[in-house]
This record gives structure tokens, C-alpha cells and sequence, in this order.
């Protein structure tokens, strides 16, 4: 356990590499803004937080979600952004429309288009549970996408932004040209879902080449956060200057190592373990 690289750490008492996480609070410590900020701690980066919206939710579920004001989302962002400076960035749950707007256009006034954006398309919880209007998709599709280095969908989201089941590779090339058209530099559909894989068969694409990779499915029934934690380790590879598909190679490695050390919470699902390194000395 404990093989994958590690990011360049800074010397203590100098400032090191910042990201920001856009995102949801998960109160059970899962996923969201909690998945994020350990994942940032454990590959030595400083975390920032713009908080959309708090969850009431614990491994059986998430029972309710409250959103927070838009002017204290972009307050927020701007914040952090005006002040100490991010190297790249990633949303999570983003539960509205209205929110999504907010960010984007935060996101331009701040004037940060050069700043490496991953967008995690979340929809629903493992459990089913509803994450982001339906009435959002469009403002997703149209508003976020383009201002996106990295949109990271699994293959529940496939379908509901593009309309593709996708069932194998052919499908999986499709969706990932019909997403790319959508408007982001980078789409990454992820395969961990597709029905009987022993892999877990993610398609990178921007547009000219394809990037497959390949990790061993973990058969585990603790994997909450898992997505959140892939694209907050590539958000931190992306900060230290890695191409886009290095920094997904990079966080393939990181999510396996955490589902390896996932563990049971509660009496439902638990999650990923960015902690496993903790173990290993
Ligand atoms: O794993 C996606 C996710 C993101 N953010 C929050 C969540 C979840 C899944 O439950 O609760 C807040």
C-alpha cells in the first residue's frame, strides 16, 4: 500500500502551492469539501474553500441540503482569490443553476480563465440522492463547461448531459466527443461504473488524441468520495504544473491507493481513505 508518487512538497514555514475547492459539505465527512481538503492536506498543498451549500447526509444518505447565498459564494471565490492566490481549482456539488451562473461569472470577473479549472459534473449521490436540479444541466453544459480545463464525468452524468449509454468503448469514444464539443479543453469519462469491468477503464480526450487508462477495479463497498478524491488529486498535480494527462495518471493512482485503505462508517456506505499514507513509513 502507499506506492504512488508524491507531489513536490514545500519547506515548512515558506508558503506552499494553494488550491481552491468549489463545493458542498458532506456532514458526514465523506465526500464534498471534507474528501477535498484531505486529499490537499495529505499531498502538502494549502486548501481553500468556497462552501455552495451544506448537506445533511450520513452513510445511509443525504436526507437534505441547504444552498448559501449567492453573494456569499462569490465573496467567497473572490476572497481567497484576491488576497492569497490559487494555482488551480475544482467544483464539486454545485446544487443550482443559479449557483453554476454565480461561479462562472465570478470566475471571469476575478479573471482567472488561465487558472487550471477541473469541473466534477456531480449529479446525484451513490445513494441516488439528488445533488443538483435538473433544471441546472443547461447551465452546466453552457455556462461552466467552457471555462473548464478538466470536466471529470462518471457515467450516470454521461447520460444525463449527453444523453449516451455508454456500455463499452465505442460508446465510451462517443461520449467523450460529444462532451468535448460541449466546450472544455479536457473531458475524462470515467468507466469505474461500467458493468463487470475488472478495470476501471477512465477515456481522456481534448479534442485530437485519446488517453486510456487502466487501474484495477478495488472491489470494496466503501467508496464514498472516491470521485471528489480523483479530481482533487488531479486539481493538485494540475497546481504543480503537470500536463492534464499526467495529472489524471497521477490522481488514478492516488483514488486507487485510497480505496485500497477505504473503510466501513456507519451503517451504510463509508468512504475513501486519503489517510492511508498515515500507515505507511
Ligand atoms: O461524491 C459526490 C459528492 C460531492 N459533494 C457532496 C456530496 C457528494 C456525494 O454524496 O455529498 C457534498
Amino acid at each position: 500500500m502507499g506506492t504512488v508518487n508524491l507531489l513536490p512538497l514545500t519547506p515548512p514555514g515558506s508558503t506552499p502551492v494553494r488550491v481552491l475547492t468549489i463545493a458542498g459539505s458532506d456532514s458526514g465527512g465523506g465526500a464534498g469539501i471534507q474528501a477535498d481538503l484531505r486529499t490537499f492536506a495529505m499531498l502538502g498543498i494549502h486548501g481553500c474553500v468556497a462552501v455552495v451549500a451544506v448537506t445533511v447526509q450520513n452513510s445511509l444518505g443525504v436526507k437534505a441540503f441547504h444552498e448559501i447565498p449567492l453573494d456569499i459564494i462569490a465573496g467567497q471565490i473572490e476572497a481567497v482569490t484576491s488576497d492569497i492566490g490559487i494555482a488551480s481549482a475544482k467544483t464539486g456539488m454545485l446544487a443550482s443553476a443559479e449557483i453554476i451562473e454565480t461561479v462562472a461569472a465570478t470566475w471571469r470577473t476575478q479573471g482567472l480563465e488561465a487558472t487550471p479549472l477541473v469541473v466534477d459534473p456531480v449529479c446525484a449521490s451513490m445513494h441516488g440522492d439528488p445533488l443538483l436540479h435538473h433544471s441546472a444541466l443547461d447551465s452546466l453544459r453552457n455556462t461552466l463547461f467552457p471555462l473548464a480545463t478538466l470536466i471529470t464525468p462518471n457515467l450516470d452524468e454521461v447520460r444525463l448531459l449527453v444523453d449516451i449509454d455508454v456500455i463499452d468503448e465505442d460508446s465510451q469514444h462517443r461520449a467523450a466527443q460529444a462532451l468535448h464539443a460541449l466546450g472544455p479543453k479536457w473531458v475524462l469519462v470515467k468507466g469505474g461504473h461500467l458493468r463487470g469491468a475488472s478495470e476501471s477503464p477512465d477515456l481522456l480526450y481534448d479534442g485530437r488524441e485519446f488517453h486510456q487508462y487502466s487501474t484495477p477495479r478495488i472491489d470494496t463497498g466503501h467508496d464514498h468520495g472516491a470521485g471528489d478524491t480523483l479530481a482533487a488529486a488531479t486539481t493538485c498535480a494540475l497546481a504543480h504544473g503537470y500536463s492534464v494527462p499526467d495529472a489524471v495518471g497521477f490522481a488514478k493512482g492516488w483514488v486507487t491507493e485510497c480505496l485500497r485503505a477505504a473503510y466501513p462508517l456507519g451503517h451504510g456506505h463509508g468512504p475513501v481513505n486519503a489517510l492511508f499514507r498515515l500507515h505507511t513509513r
